[in-house]
């Protein structure tokens, strides 16, 4: 059960933190099929610190194919649940999961961004739930600028590997704001969360989140995506993350491709 006030926070700030949504078996299940996802990574599997002396940045998506504990969880129970509750819809489609594991030591910022931009679909309706594996204290939690989902601006993405962004300069988009005048933002929320909580946030939603350099332990996430449906599949004027194929898919066509399964209510 979500409550209306839920709602009502998570449209008016594009970000809501619920707590206990998912089961400890769900995070153990979830837990497995990651340290299983880092064994064996899908081929647009990233290592953000690959050439440092410092923890690992490790981050991989749309696997949930390989691994069923991804599958079954994305597909039914809590989590698409919670996901047509905060889109106030009966149906929508699964987009994919995205897991971001900092390990202790890593010296990583994830920087300021928000998603819509890197992916292939326009949505106006979505929601990211960010799925904490091990608890997150205030010093690692992530941070999202509240209410910046309605901005209306689109931003050029930054990499996550230093931050640099995509490309110098791109019709109807531009650069993020420096990233001390967002850290220096007022409207800031920070979520602490245990295993079992949820941050759920808008793809328009500005976030970040500190590295763990100064952090004695693992950082562990996955994060579902889901869109409702009137969402269309897109282009950008850069290469998309994740890497998805248009196949049979036009600019403006529904996603009706089993890359995106159908969630619905009970
Ligand atoms: O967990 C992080 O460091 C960032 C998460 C994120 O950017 C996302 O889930 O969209």
């Amino acid at each position: 059960m979500i409550s209306s006030e839920s709602i009502v926070k998570y449209e008016r700030d594009g970000v809501v933190v619920l707590r206990d949504v998912l089961s400890p078996q769900v995070i153990s299940e979830l837990s497995d099929a990651l340290e299983q996802n880092m064994r064996s990574p899908g081929p647009w599997a990233n290592e953000y610190a690959a050439n440092s002396q410092q923890g690992r940045f490790f981050d991989d998506y749309v696997n949930w194919s390989r691994f069923d504990a991804y599958k079954t969880h994305a597909l039914s129970g809590a989590l698409p649940e919670t996901a047509l509750a905060l889109m106030q819809k009966t149906s929508g489609r699964f987009f994919h999961e995205h897991v971001l594991v900092k390990e202790a030591g890593n010296n990583q910022v994830t920087p300021w961004h928000n998603d819509e931009p890197y992916y292939g679909v326009d949505s106006q309706n979505n929601v990211s739930l960010w799925a904490p594996l091990d608890p997150i204290p205030e010093k690692i939690a992530l941070r999202v600028i509240l209410g910046s989902h309605r901005w209306g601006k689109k931003f050029i993405p930054r990499k996550f590997a230093d931050q640099s962004p995509y490309v110098a300069s791109a019709s109807e988009y531009e650069p993020l704001p420096d990233s001390q005048q967002l850290d220096d933002a007022k409207n800031i929320e920070c979520f602490e969360a245990m295993p079992g909580d949820i941050v759920a946030f808008h793809f328009r939603t500005l976030h970040s989140a500190p590295s763990t350099f100064n952090y004695p332990d693992r950082r562990r996430v996955v994060s579902f995506r889901y869109v409702d449906s009137d969402a269309v599949w897109s282009t950008r004027p850069w290469k998309t993350s994740p890497p998805l194929e248009p196949r049979s898919l036009k600019p403006g066509d529904f996603l009706n491709d089993g890359r995106f399964p159908l969630i619905k209510t009970l």
